[in-house]
């Protein structure tokens, strides 16, 4: 697109189309958002990143990550939605025009590169990344299995075969790695919102222990405030709580690493629904689903900015 005026945001794009996308979309916003190269993919992907900025030096940050599971396409759908009305929110949104003005927010979209294009080449249900090293036979490594904390431990798989392979080594993926490497350099993001589908649900750590998380009560009150914002857009009801009480036992995960490397308010949410469509949820749901995420993301920003 050499415009984002051309653009559908109620419609499933390539990798190309998203980062060309991107492109006309920094240009035309300049002034707010910028683009950065975190890293690149195991196949030499760019790894991108929205930075959405007024200024200041390493100010507070919140990081927001779509599509690390490749199949999972509300996800990047509802992160460009997002970035939109981002945009769009500085000047008409009291809220987020003081966010802005004292906070940065990164949006990682295409979190999974390489997997991403292989669900529109091959295979439209492929969740891991295409990672393959000598003398494995199968490919890919989960990147949400892949993360230092908990690594390993249940609800994670060492057969390479599995869709739950959590890889040979902590961080040994470059998307992990460029992640990890960047919130690590940046130190100072406070809230990270890690996005999934599907089951309508937002949870927060631990998942790879049912031990609760020092301010659970916190978190538990936060995620039943940002259901609640997301209930009153359009009437859908999601759950909540710790992911281990709520969904299942899952080891070496984002927000795990997130919450113990200092990101206090760390969340995953899975978008819709809650099977009928599943990974192939339609096009015509892409703009409700991103508008009732963003009042549960701005619930989580309000409490993040005040705290
Ligand atoms: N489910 C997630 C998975 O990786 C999840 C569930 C989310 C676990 C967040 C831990 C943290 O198994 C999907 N749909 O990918
Ligand atoms: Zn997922």
């Amino acid at each position: 697109e050499r415009s984002t005026s051309s653009f559908s945001y109620s419609a499933y794009h390539t990798l190309e189309e998203i980062y060309s996308w991107m492109d006309s979309f920094v240009a035309e916003h300049s002034n707010l958002v910028s683009k950065v190269q975190i890293g690149n993919s195991f196949e030499n992907r760019s790894i991108l990143v929205l930075k959405f900025s007024t200024g200041g030096s390493n100010r507070r940050a919140i990081w927001i990550d779509t599509g690390i599971h490749s199949r999972e396409w509300i996800t990047q759908a509802t992160g460009i939605w997002i970035a939109n009305k981002i945009v769009s929110a500085y000047g008409k949104d009291h809220l987020m025009k003081k966010l802005l003005n004292s906070m940065d927010i990164f949006i990682e979209i295409v979190t999974n590169p390489d997997g991403f294009a292989f669900t529109h080449s091959m295979n439209r249900l492929w969740r891991k990344n295409k990672s393959s090293r000598p003398g494995i036979a199968c490919i890919g490594v989960d990147l949400n299995r892949n993360w230092k904390t908990g690594f390993g431990g249940n609800g994670s798989n060492k057969n390479p075969c599995s869709e739950t392979y959590r890889g040979p080594s902590p961080e040994s993926e470059p998307e992990v790695a460029a992640i990890v490497n960047f919130i690590t350099d940046h130190k100072n993001f406070k809230a990270l919102i890690s996005i999934h589908s599907y089951s309508q649900m937002i949870m927060f750590p631990y998942g790879h222990t049912v031990e609760p998380v020092p301010n659970h009560d916190e978190l538990f009150t936060l995620a039943k405030d940002a259901v609640k914002a997301l209930y009153k857009v359009h009437g859908i009801e999601y759950i909540f709580g710790s992911i281990s009480t709520t969904l299942y036992v899952a080891s070496g995960i984002t927000v795990d690493w997130a919450y113990d490397n200092g990101i206090k308010y760390a969340f995953s949410f899975e978008l819709r629904d809650t099977g009928q469509y599943g990974f192939l949820l339609p096009a015509s749901q892409i703009i409700p689903t991103a508008q009732e995420t963003w009042m549960a993301i701005r619930t989580i920003m309000k409490y993040t900015l005040n705290h």
